[in-house]
């Protein structure tokens, strides 16, 4: 059984970090999914399945709006958003199903805490772990605004005022990272591990 359940539209950079730790960390992942043009059409569930293999009333109780990158009907089971409160995918769930784990930076961290002890990817300590949560939680703004600027770019809809917000946010994030980079070589820690 693999450690983790991943369910997303694939490809997707958002679960390419994930992928990469787990390779690194002696990790298994379960990576379920579809093309994005696909997945309006699965069930989006711990059992993610194409809707030709759902019942009508089970279809039916799962329809709802899409918020963010998709338009239209999106089918969520109560189960899904139980476990995923944003509704978003890439989202993840321990093997049972119990546990639901979104955010992809999360999922992320998930799969390094889970990885082989000793492989130092999250830090060797829990300072450690902390900066690189800093780095990534600074990631957000950034990516959250990119998100935008690109979805509006695909939309044919980009303003200014979006292109600013992007603009100003990637200045932000690379900025500190340039910052912390004139100290030194390294993000956090001496080494790579
Ligand atoms: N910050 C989230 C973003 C995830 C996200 O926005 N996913 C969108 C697709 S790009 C989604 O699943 N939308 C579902 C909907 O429209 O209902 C992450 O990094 O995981």
């Amino acid at each position: 059984m693999a450690d983790l359940r991943v369910f997303s539209y694939l490809p997707n950079p958002r679960i390419w970090k994930s992928i990469i730790t787990a390779r690194l960390a002696g990790v298994e992942l379960d990576v379920r999914g579809a093309k994005p043009s696909e997945l309006p059409r699965w069930l989006w569930d711990f059992d993610p399945r194409p809707l030709s293999e759902v019942s009508d009333p089970e279809r039916r109780a799962a329809e709802r709006k899409a918020h963010t990158g998709f338009s239209g009907a999106l089918y969520k089971t109560d189960a899904f958003l139980k476990a995923n409160p944003t509704g978003a995918v890439p989202c993840a769930f321990s093997p049972d199903g119990r546990i639901g784990i979104f955010e992809s930076n999360s999922i992320m961290r998930a799969v390094a805490r889970l990885g082989e002890p000793g492989h130092g990817l999250y830090g060797t300590s829990a300072l450690e772990s902390a900066r690189i949560d800093s780095f990534l939680d600074i990631n957000l703004a950034f990516a959250r605004d990119s998100q935008h600027y690109l979805l509006a770019i695909g939309g044919r809809k980009l303003s200014a005022n979006v292109h600013e917000r992007a603009s100003g946010s990637f200045r932000s994030y690379l900025g500190a990272l340039e910052q912390a980079l004139a100290y030194g070589d390294y993000l956090c820690g001496e080494a790579l591990p």
